[in-house]
């Protein structure tokens, strides 16, 4: 066989052997074989090389190169190829397995609490309306008749917002009471009246298991022709037992509230002792009077209740302090 057939042969048996081989153990053999430096194939070719004519060497010799740089480079690719992991084919997954599950979140204890209050006193009648929390003194005091000279007032006992005060030109502050709402839904709608109102209010009071600088009230307005202190009741003792089951008492003790006239603290007992869940009372003729409404002709009740004493009651949550620290073992809770 002459030199030119040779290398040719050589080449692409090396190419072929080195694509055929399946394990790097295989490519090492085929190395061995054909470009061992001792006894392989490139050796043997590299011998008849040096058998032909002289003027025939250069131009075989320049074939012989390309063949083994060719075999070479092969060689690498391959080594790299099977030194990889392989991938795993696409049929090699089920995809009707289930995905990992994702948490899902939920609303606030308290949120969820102020929803189930609107839907029971939905049953009742009660349409659901919602109130501003930046107030003027107007809804937070006077047409509640709270008079300018009362305790209530004191700057120390409110938060007031400076930077409100200067943007409207008047004291505004952080409503410290519900009842505000009472004002703007008669100022709006001649009676009859039934709503309630949820949401926040703010108080600079001493913060401790019960009492919060920021807490949650419902209040309730009911006027109309005939509307009595029975009603309230009825109303308030119906509301506390479709919330937390039968076995709920509601009493009623004299107090002082300048918008109602006569005014209640309202205690619920449920389980263990009394407790006292909010206030209450006959709308004061001077408040029907301040927007517009005839006393003679209306009457009617409200009553504000703290929703922390009540989601308290109901999942035995002995600190308020417990709703407003983010703590997701506790808030999973509910
Ligand atoms: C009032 O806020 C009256 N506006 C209620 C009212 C409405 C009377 C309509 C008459 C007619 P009082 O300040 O008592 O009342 O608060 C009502 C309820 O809010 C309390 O019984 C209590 O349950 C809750 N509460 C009061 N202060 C705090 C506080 N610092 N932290 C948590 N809850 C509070």
């Amino acid at each position: 066989m002459d030199a030119i057939s040779a290398i040719r042969d050589f080449e692409q048996a090396v190419l072929s052997a080195i694509a055929d081989a399946a394990t790097s153990d295989a490519l090492e053999q085929v190395r061995i074989e054909f470009l061992g430096k001792k006894k392989g194939r490139l050796r043997e070719l590299q011998d008849l090389i040096g058998k032909v004519p002289p003027e025939d060497r250069p131009k075989i010799g320049q074939q012989f190169n390309t063949a083994k740089t060719a075999a070479d480079q092969a060689l690498s690719a391959r080594q790299l190829e099977l030194a990889q992991p392989k991938k795993k084919a696409a049929q090699e997954f089920d995809i009707t397995l289930p995905g990992a599950p994702l948490p899902l979140g939920k609303l606030h204890p308290l949120t969820q609490t102020m929803n189930e209050f609107k839907e029971i006193m939905g049953r009742f009648g009660f349409s659901s309306i919602e109130g501003p929390e930046l107030e003027d003194e107007r809804h937070n005091f006077e047409a509640l008749n709270i008079p300018h000279d009362h305790p209530a007032r004191d700057t120390l006992e409110n938060f007031y917002l400076a930077a409100a005060c200067v943007a409207t030109g008047e004291p505004m502050l952080m409503r410290s009471q519900t009842s505000t709402v009472q004002i703007r839904v008669m100022e709006q709608q001649p009676p009859p009246v039934r709503v309630v109102s949820l949401g926040r209010v703010y108080r600079p009071d001493t913060i401790d298991a019960t009492h919060s600088c920021m807490f949650h009230q419902m209040e309730g307005l009911m006027i109309g022709d005939d509307v009595t202190m029975a009603q309230l009741k009825t109303v308030l003792r119906l509301f506390a037992t479709t919330y937390l089951g039968q076995g709920v008492h509601i009493r009623f003790r004299p107090s002082f509230f300048p918008f109602t006239e006569p005014s209640v603290e309202v205690d619920m007992s449920w389980k263990d002792g009394w407790l006292e869940i909010g206030g209450a009372g006959m709308v004061d003729p001077n408040v029907l009077e301040a927007v517009g409404y005839d006393p003679e002709q209306v009457t009617g009740f409200a009553f504000g209740l703290g929703v922390e004493r009540f989601c308290m009651r109901r999942y035995q949550v002995n600190d308020i302090r417990r709703f407003t620290e983010n703590d997701v073992r506790f808030l999973r809770q509910f």
